[in-house]
């Protein structure tokens, strides 16, 4: 078993909490995202006419919820089946997306710490260890998914 029932209740529990402030771990994501790789601002098309990030973006929001909630789901699943199992139109469409803006391999690193810290800072004292291998785990296997329907449709 690649991830253990406490580490899904632990992703489960972090996720809840992360749910009262989309807005403000949206914006964190996106931060932290923009510190590592400047230049990956322009790759969003809600982001490339402006030199700030806006705070109360909609569209911001949406897409930094989708991709919480998608790496939650990908815990679950990889808990339960072993794999991850998103939908095949969901993964062709993140593929064709991805691909598509340009995304490259080494993005996925920089949106994988990203995630990570934004995580770490909503669950404060509950995060751990565990929390961060169950998250990032999810992360990894759906990340791997996405690229390899990239390659595919490339
Ligand atoms: C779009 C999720 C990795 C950059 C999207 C969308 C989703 C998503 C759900 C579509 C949003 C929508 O149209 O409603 C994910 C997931 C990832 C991942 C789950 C990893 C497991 C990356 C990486 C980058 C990236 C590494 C590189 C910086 C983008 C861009 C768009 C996008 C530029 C298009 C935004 C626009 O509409 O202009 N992503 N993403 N994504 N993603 Fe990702
Ligand atoms: C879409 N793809 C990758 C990372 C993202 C971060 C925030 C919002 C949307 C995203």
């Amino acid at each position: 078993m690649v991830l253990s029932e406490k580490q899904e209740a632990l992703v489960k529990e972090s996720w809840e909490l992360m749910k009262q402030d989309v807005p403000r771990h949206s914006f964190r994501l996106f931060t932290l995202i923009m510190e590592r790789a400047p230049r990956a601002k322009d790759l969003f098309s809600f982001l490339r006419d402006t030199d700030e990030i806006p705070e109360n973006n909609p569209q911001l929001r949406a897409h930094a919820a989708k991709i919480f909630k998608l790496t939650c789901e990908s815990v679950v699943q990889l808990r339960e089946k072993g794999e991850v199992a998103v939908g095949d139109t969901t993964l062709k469409w993140l593929g064709s997306v991805h691909l598509q803006k340009g995304v490259l391999e080494p993005h996925f690193e920089v949106v994988k710490e990203a995630l990570l810290k934004t995580i770490q800072e909503a669950a404060g004292e509950k995060w751990s260890e565990e929390m961060k291998n169950a998250w990032g785990e999810g992360y990894d296997h759906l990340a791997a998914a996405i690229v390899r329907e990239m390659q595919v449709q490339a």
